[in-house]
């Protein structure tokens, strides 16, 4: 018989005020309804993809906090410019077309990736690997466009605003960020109205966002609609209460910035539809992946390891200084069950480590990635 039970589970179990809500906490094991629906609304990159040097626009990783906003194909968008500036000044979108257009490749990556394979795990976007993407992003750049604007010498940090709107740990605000004016020089940051070539998607921040190479994906503020130079540091819920490496959750912390080194296979082999585990035929199995240090460091070394036997893969250069290497193995596969890993190394001496430093919301795990496979004669 249906149970009425059966009817209520189906439906969402929690009902929670979002302005009351429970304290979050940290979770073995299954994942949650509410979970799996973010993991739905934010999806990541098929990592089969990785053998694309630029990332297919649809197939580019997203994430989005709140909605994201109804903004019609038209030219009325406007970025205004304001605060302790000697010239503010409202851009139309032609106007900001009509500035030095630049393309950059650059990969992108969340500060939550890795998120669910740290133990245990705190509730949010349940990322596993696959929260990266590699765009050309085409726009000018906005150092040029701050130092036309007249930035007043006390100027601490200049705010990046965006028109979606939500709430988050109880407070209701706009998505903001904010850099100082030597981050936004030294990382190059851009703003940006194109992806692969074409205009935005709506997802990805249509029709203007900013791009961040080098660092975390939080940076890059989709829908800009507003640029505002302050003369304190910037206290927005995007920028203190959270993108903190905390050890837990309440301490100050230190803000999440440039990404960490790391590297990524596209599984070998074929899959099993439910569990993803990997099968492939004895022999030679062409291993391919990519590596990236969002420093703008290149890549030196992959290794990749059969059940923690380190062998050397060949390195590719970057097809730009912010863009990820690919890199290829040719693997000799015998029959067994087996593990492999890879493993990045930028010329710097970074290197991934092989199990996951700890952090209370699980940013920034650059952790070695695990794929288990099945080798069949
Ligand atoms: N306005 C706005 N910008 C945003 C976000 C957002 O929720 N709202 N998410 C940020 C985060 S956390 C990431 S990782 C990137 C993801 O960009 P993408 O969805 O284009 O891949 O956008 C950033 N910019
Ligand atoms: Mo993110």
């Amino acid at each position: 018989m249906r149970s009425l039970i059966n009817t209520v589970i189906a439906r969402n179990p929690v009902m929670t005020d979002p302005f009351n809500p429970p304290e979050r906490t940290h979770q073995h094991g299954d994942f949650s309804r509410m979970e799996t629906r973010l993991a739905h609304r934010n999806h990541g990159l098929l990592l089969e993809l990785l053998q694309h040097d630029v990332t297919p626009v649809g197939a580019h990783y997203l994430l989005t906090h709140f909605d994201v906003p109804y903004i019609a194909p038209s030219d009325a968008w406007t970025l205004q410019c304001d605060g302790l500036v000697d010239r503010p000044r409202t851009f139309s979108m032609a106007e900001l077309m009509a500035r030095p257009y630049e393309e950059e490749v650059v990969t992108l990556e969340c500060a939550g990736n890795g998120r669910a394979l740290v133990e245990p795990r705190w509730q949010s976007q349940p990322w596993h690997e696959e929260a990266v993407g590699t765009a050309r992003w085409g726009g000018t750049r906005l150092a040029p466009l701050l130092a036309e604007l007249g930035v007043a010498d006390a100027v601490e940090d200049v705010v990046f605003e965006s028109c979606d709107w939500g709430i988050d740990g109880g407070v209701e605000h706009v998505f903001a960020r904010s850099m100082t004016r030597e981050q936004i020089q030294t990382t190059g940051a851009l703003l940006v109205w194109q992806m692969n070539g074409q205009p935005l998607l709506p997802q990805h921040g249509f029709p203007l966002r900013v791009v961040v190479p080098g660092w975390y994906g939080m940076a890059s503020v989709k829908w800009l609609a507003r640029i505002s130079c302050i003369d304190t540091p910037f206290q927005g819920y995007q920028q203190v209460q959270t993108y903190r490496y905390r050890q837990a959750a309440g301490d100050e912390g230190i803000p999440v910035q440039q990404l960490k080194v790391r590297s990524l296979m596209a599984p070998p082999g074929i899959p099993d539809w439910y569990s993803r585990e990997r099968v492939a035929r004895a022999g030679p199995v062409e291993v391919v992946g990519r590596a990236w240090s969002g420093r703008g460091v290149p890549i030196e070394r992959v290794e990749v390891a059969v059940d923690g036997e380190w062998s050397d893969a060949d390195v590719q250069p970057a097809i730009g200084r912010y863009a990820w290497s690919k890199w290829q193995w040719s693997w000799q596969a015998s029959p067994g069950h087996v593990e492999l890993m890879c493993r990045a190394t930028d010329a710097e001496g970074q290197q991934q480590p092989i199990e996951p430093a700890w952090d209370a919301a699980g940013f920034g795990n650059n952790a070695c990635q695990r794929v288990s496979v099945w080798v069949r004669e």
